[in-house]
């Protein structure tokens, strides 16, 4: 039997195909590696939760890489004082990160589990064909489907729940990152991360007290104003718990953002969750945009792009010595930077207002300081209170 690889094919076939129960896998599978058109190796996924990225792949031959996704609603603290549902795949906004080589064979278990019923599947920007994947992998509560893709095209692509109304589905966090390794691999580096930005289109947030923007400067009001600002002291006033926030598709219709975030939370990029390297070392960022409205215009504030593989494009040589990336909804972009002076790193949307909805996170890179590149006759004077220098 051909599923896919040998010449057109019907899509109902591939319905038929595609969609089969966990039972008959082994058998399915069995078939497709008799008539040549799978891989003969296989193996699990390395799954990650972002920021962490699975470790590069050294295989140097193609692979049926099994990948197991499970949809369902987790409540989250979006920020203090603040709860979200978000609708997940295994439980964290991003999805996990899932790396594969070109002409691999993706392996897609697809469950449910949400408490509504509600229908999810898979549109990967990876795999070739109707929806993505959305037809083939859409299940309810107590399904599960498997299908396989084999992957054409190096690069990285978003991958996100198509099902209807689509828009609500990524809206509400249904969306994360795979990296299909050219056959060479990627060129080395010393450390990894992983980092989508999304909106979150919520009704029930009281706004925050205006930031005191007079007295930013003075140390006496720094605690303040990162209590504006991060919303550690900020308390929304209930004494009853955190207020749970509701989908509002009308503000995603008007593109009015609540927040727009790196990551699962507001500040999951800052205090305990920066990201950390060391001076003399190569960082690469996979940065993906979930949108589902919003352009990114990626910027580390401190830091010039060595590389910027732009659109995700792992085939194209990058660009070099760039400030800022466009990286569109539905989009990534894999950007590369060398560490040289000590200090930390801002990570934001610079369209700058939006660094108030939490478009803004921290790379803190340790090491000796580096006077032959950046000196000053003064010490330092940090900007109290500001978002963007801690
Ligand atoms: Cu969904």
């Amino acid at each position: 039997m051909t599923v896919y690889g040998q010449g057109k094919i019907c899509g109902s076939i591939v319905l038929v195909f595609l969609i089969t129960t966990i039972s008959s896998v082994d058998s399915l599978a069995g078939e497709h590696r008799s008539s040549g058109s799978l891989p003969k190796l296989r193996e699990n996924a390395i799954l990650t939760t972002a920021p962490q990225v699975p470790p590069p792949i050294t295989r140097k031959a193609p692979a049926i890489v099994r990948v197991d996704l499970h949809s369902s609603r987790v409540v989250k603290e979006i920020e203090p004082g603040y709860q979200y549902e978000m609708w997940t795949f295994n439980g964290s906004v991003p999805g996990p990160f899932i790396r594969v080589r070109v002409g691999d064979t993706l392996e897609v278990h697809h469950t449910n589990s949400d408490p509504t019923g509600m229908p999810h599947n898979i549109d990967f920007h990876a795999v070739t064909g109707p929806g993505g994947g959305a037809p083939v992998t859409t299940v309810v509560p107590k399904e599960e489907r498997v299908s396989w893709f084999k992957m054409l095209h190096p690069g990285l692509y978003v991958y996100h729940c198509a099902a209807p109304p689509v828009m609500d589905h990524i809206a509400n966090g249904m969306f994360g990152l795979i990296l299909v390794e050219p056959e060479k691999g990627l060129p080395k580096v010393d450390k990894e991360f992983y980092v989508m930005q999304h909106e979150i289109y919520a009704d029930g947030k009281k706004p925050k007290p205006p930031v005191d923007h007079e007295h930013m400067g003075s140390a006496e009001n720094k605690a303040q104003s990162d209590a504006d600002f991060w919303g550690e002291a900020v308390s929304d006033g209930s004494a009853s718990g955190p207020v749970l926030l509701k989908f509002s598709h009308q503000s995603g219709l008007d593109e009015h953002p609540t927040y727009v975030l790196f990551n699962e939370k507001f500040n999951a990029l800052v205090n305990e969750g920066k990201l950390k390297a060391k001076t003399g070392e190569r960082v690469r960022i996979f940065f993906g945009n979930g949108g589902p409205n919003l352009i990114s215009s990626f910027h580390v504030i401190g830091e010039i792009f060595d590389n910027v593989y732009r659109e995700g494009d792992l085939v194209s040589p990058p660009a070099h010595s760039v400030q800022t990336t466009l990286v569109p909804a539905g989009g990534a972009a894999m950007v590369e930077f060398d560490l040289e002076v000590p200090g930390t790193y801002t990570l934001v949307d610079h369209a700058i207002f939006r660094i108030e909805k939490g478009a803004v996170g921290f790379l803190e890179a340790e090491g000796e300081p580096r006077h032959d590149i950046y000196v000053s006759d003064q010490e330092a004077t940090l900007c109290k209170g500001c978002l963007v220098h801690p």
